[in-house]
C-alpha cells in the first residue's frame, strides 16, 4: 500500500485543486490530505472564504482523498510522514525544493500548477460581483 500526502488550504475547491489531488493519489493507493486550520492559515497570512470544517467536508466528496488531518503549524511534516507511514510527499511546483528536507524520510514531488485558477482570484472576482450587483 502505497501512501500519499499532500498539504494545503483548499479553499473554493476548484478544479486545480482536483487536478492535484487526482496526479497525488495516481502516485500511490492512499493520499492523506492536511488541511490548513483556521489557525494555521491566519500564520500563512491566508483568510479562507470556507471556514475549515467546510474545507474538509468539500475535500470528502473528493473519490481521489482517503483520509483528512489537521495541518496546525510548519513543524509536523516530518512527523505525519512518520506517524502515517507516507512514502511519498506531492505539493504543486509553486512549493518546488521548499520541502526538500523530507527526501530523507519519503520521495518528495512537486507537481506542475494548474494555470489560470486560484481560490484568491475567484474570490475577488465574486467580491467585485457582489458590489456590481
Ligand atoms: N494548486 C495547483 N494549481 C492551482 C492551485 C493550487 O496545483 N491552480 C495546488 C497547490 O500547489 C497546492 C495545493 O493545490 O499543492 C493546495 O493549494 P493551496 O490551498 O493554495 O495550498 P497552500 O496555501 O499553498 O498551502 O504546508 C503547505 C501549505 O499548507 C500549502
Amino acid at each position: 500500500m502505497k501512501r500519499v500526502i499532500t498539504y494545503g488550504t483548499f479553499d473554493v475547491l476548484h478544479y486545480g485543486h482536483i487536478n492535484l489531488l487526482k496526479r497525488a493519489k495516481a502516485l500511490g493507493d492512499y493520499l492523506i490530505v492536511a488541511l490548513s486550520t483556521d489557525e494555521f492559515n491566519s500564520i500563512k497570512h491566508k483568510q479562507s472564504f470556507y471556514t475549515y470544517e467546510q474545507r474538509k467536508l468539500l475535500l470528502e466528496a473528493c473519490r481521489y482523498v482517503d483520509l483528512i488531518i489537521p495541518e496546525n503549524n510548519w513543524e509536523q511534516k516530518i512527523d505525519d510522514v512518520k506517524k502515517y507511514q507516507a512514502d511519498v510527499f506531492v505539493m504543486g511546483d509553486d512549493w518546488k525544493g521548499k520541502f526538500d528536507f523530507l527526501k530523507d524520510f519519503c520521495e518528495v514531488v512537486y507537481l506542475p500548477r494548474t494555470p489560470d485558477v486560484c481560490s484568491t482570484n475567484t474570490k475577488a472576482y465574486l467580491a467585485k460581483e457582489k458590489q456590481a450587483a
